[in-house]
């Protein structure tokens, strides 16, 4: 009797410590819905870490902003209210100015030639970056190349931009950028477009076809042009300390799972690429597909200058090298 109570209280005393265990629960938010390139990352990246912990960690996944947009969540992160974040690069200088040289306009040649820089030991190096900040960044992974819709007219040239009132990131290169082709910007946390948008409080705003199309921007602007001005990554970012506490072999089941969310990422905003334009025709956007790249790229010729100074032509030559 005494020794079947005590074999009891054991498995008892086992079963709590296993099911302590299996309730570490971690959160990850993304700012658009789950239906969406970055929705597919989030839930790869949670299936992946429960299936490489064996169900020790379960991240739990928030869609569409519902816990804030990505200022928010990355400042959460850091501050250790929220473990993880995915989000695109848009307010990380905010936090990590080195991560600004990525949001150079027309610094990417195509998704190959950002993806090879940020898998390369330029995109490596970066990541390190964030380990001073109180982040841990895991991966790179991506939002795809910017394009830029608004309700008021066909954009086919650069001055056709000229006082269009656009909502922007809260990305101070973007915003430079911008008012270089003669937008007035207006930063803006992206739960509140749509709404912007609607309202006519701006008349339009940029962002790639993915996001566009989870978005539903089609039912609230008419005219889209693929200027693909600006590439978008995005980042797997997770508290420092949370990470420091995994043990050796569970931190690298999170790296892994989260380049398995950037896979799956980056094949889904090839889909989007794809189907998109197809997709927003058949919705009712007017798509101007064929502009003239080097006149927008002539545009910003005197931001991009500017630019050069800021962060060292050296550096964006390096990137602009990347084969
Ligand atoms: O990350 O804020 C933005 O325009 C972002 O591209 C969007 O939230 C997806």
């Amino acid at each position: 009797m005494k020794f079947s109570k005590l074999a009891f209280a054991l498995t008892l005393a086992a079963g709590f410590v296993a099911s302590a265990a299996a309730q570490t629960t971690m959160r990850i938010s993304i700012s658009v819905a789950q239906n969406s390139h970055q929705g597919v990352a989030i839930d790869t990246f949670a299936r992946e870490v429960e299936k490489r912990t064996a169900g020790r960690y379960k991240i739990q996944t928030f869609y569409s902003g519902s816990l804030g947009g990505e200022r928010e969540s990355i400042e959460a992160v850091q501050l250790g209210t929220q473990e993880l974040a995915f989000s695109s690069t848009g307010p990380v200088p905010n936090f990590v100015p080195e991560t600004k040289i990525l949001d150079v306009p027309f610094l990417f040649r195509d998704k190959a030639h950002a993806r090879a820089v940020l898998d390369g030991p330029i995109g490596q190096d970066l990541l390190t970056k964030f380990d001073s900040k109180g982040f841990k960044a895991l991966a790179w992974a991506e939002n795809g190349f910017r394009h830029m819709t608004n309700s008021k007219r066909d954009v086919k040239a650069p001055e056709d931009l000229k006082g269009l009132k656009m909502r922007t990131m809260e990305n101070p290169v973007h915003i430079a950028a911008y008012k270089g082709f003669g937008i007035v910007t207006t930063p803006m946390a992206f739960p509140e477009v749509f709404t912007a948008l609607q309202q006519g409080t701006v008349d339009g705003q940029e962002n790639p076809l993915s996001v566009i199309i989870s978005a539903k921007f089609d039912q609230v602007q008419k005219h889209l042009t693929l200027t693909g001005h600006v590439y978008s990554p995005c980042i797997f970012v997770m508290n420092k300390a949370a990470f420091d506490k995994l043990s050796a072999a569970d931190k690298q089941a999170f790296l892994d799972a989260a380049k398995e969310g950037a896979k799956a990422n980056r094949a889904r905003v090839d889909e989007d690429d794809a189907k998109g334009v197809a997709d927003l025709r058949s919705k009712g956007m007017t798509v101007i597909d064929n502009v003239d790249k080097a006149k927008f790229v002539a545009a910003l010729a005197p931001v991009n200058a500017e630019f050069e100074k800021q962060f060292g032509k050296a550096n964006i030559d390096k990137i602009r090298a990347v084969k």
